[in-house]
């Protein structure tokens, strides 16, 4: 399980000014107050929306603001009400005060949505003889979003095999590709969308062998992969580096073996990367002898065979 947090700062719009002002005319003997109130400040929402996955966007901007409500004018006209900011989030984010860590809410179901911050009402006009007030102002707030994901897919393999570059491939998300060993050493999460099926992708660090001993940056990082319905298990099949995929295959399963029952007999598919690379064919046809299951060839780099194995994917995700 991944938690994904973020504190934002949001702020409701302030009240619009009410308008003081009389109306004279040639036959009104006592000018008559006639000004409008201000329009009331834009509120902050959430709400929750089943087709966002994760709150990556709100760690690019952590600033939201309301409206401010329409100034009033005379001749009793009222300022225009200030747009609510509505701020979108993942179904199952919590939303807490950042200040107090007080729960405000859970949003569990989609469509919900919650006012977190008020906006200000708008200052009272002098029309009707009434004293003319000043508007107030919007309310503010930190609040800390956490949502607790849950990721369909797993890729696992060896550092280099070129996991990265399938994900940022697949999914909106950019995770540092670099040819050296343990580029990635967080997992990072990539949702990927199709028409009929979206589902949530983590490339996690690469593993070696020995790694249930602690090897490399070790095997903690599978503990993501226990709560996924499906492993993508990723070869380098270029053999580059003197690299032979049939042992690195071997060596990654008796990993997976090692670390919980769970895991070893997890839906896993296997998928053949580099296949642009010269010596990649031989390399697979050796492979299949060995190993005769299904096998889904792609090149990550030219982006070949990608839908595929997205495909794969959706297929053992909807049977599972
Ligand atoms: N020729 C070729 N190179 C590839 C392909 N896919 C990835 N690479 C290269 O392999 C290197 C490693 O790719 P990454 O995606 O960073 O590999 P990774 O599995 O995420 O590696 P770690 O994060 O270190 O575990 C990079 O130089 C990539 O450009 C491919 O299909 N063909
Ligand atoms: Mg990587």
């Amino acid at each position: 399980m991944f938690i994904d947090e973020v504190r934002i700062f949001v702020k409701a719009g302030g009240g619009g000014k009410g308008c003081e002002s009389f109306y004279r005319d040639l036959y009104t003997r006592y000018p008559r107050p006639d000004g409008g109130d201000g329009g009331k400040g834009g509120d902050v929402v959430f709400l929750a929306d089943q087709n966002l996955h994760t709150l990556l966007d709100y760690r690019f901007k952590q600033h939201y603001e309301g409206k401010r409500g329409g100034h009033a004018s005379s001749k009793g006209k009222k300022g225009r009400t200030g747009a609510d900011c509505i701020l979108r989030v993942p179904v199952g984010t919590i939303l807490r005060d950042a200040d107090t860590k007080l729960l405000i809410r859970d949003l569990s179901v989609d469509g919900q949505s919650l006012i977190v911050a008020k906006g200000g009402r708008g200052g009272r006009g002098n029309a009707g003889n009434r004293t003319p007030t000043l508007p107030e102002k919007g309310e503010e707030r930190t609040i800390h979003l956490e949502l607790k994901l849950i990721a369909d897919v797993g890729l696992i393999g060896f550092p280099n095999v070129g996991k990265s570059t399938i994900i940022s491939n697949i999914s909106k998300v950019r995770s540092k590709i670099a040819n050296y060993p343990f580029t990635t050493k967080q997992p990072i999460l990539g949702v990927v969308h199709s028409e009929d099926l979206n589902f949530i992708v983590a490339d996690l660090p690469g593993l070696i062998e020995g790694a249930h001993e602690g090897k490399g940056l070790g095997d903690r990082f599978l503990k993501h992969a226990e709560r996924t319905k499906v492993l993508v298990h990723v070869l380098d099949m270029a053999g580059m580096e003197g690299r032979d995929p049939r042992k690195d295959y071997q060596i990654i399963s008796e990993e997976l073996e090692q670390y919980s029952d769970e895991i070893s007999v997890k839906k896993r598919l296997v998928v053949a990367n580099k296949m642009d690379v010269p010596e990649a064919a031989a390399n697979l046809k050796k492979f299949k002898k060995k190993f005769p299951g299904e096998i889904i060839e792609i090149s990550a780099l030219q982006k070949q065979g990608l839908e595929e194995l997205v495909e794969k994917i959706k297929e053992q995700l909807r049977s599972s």
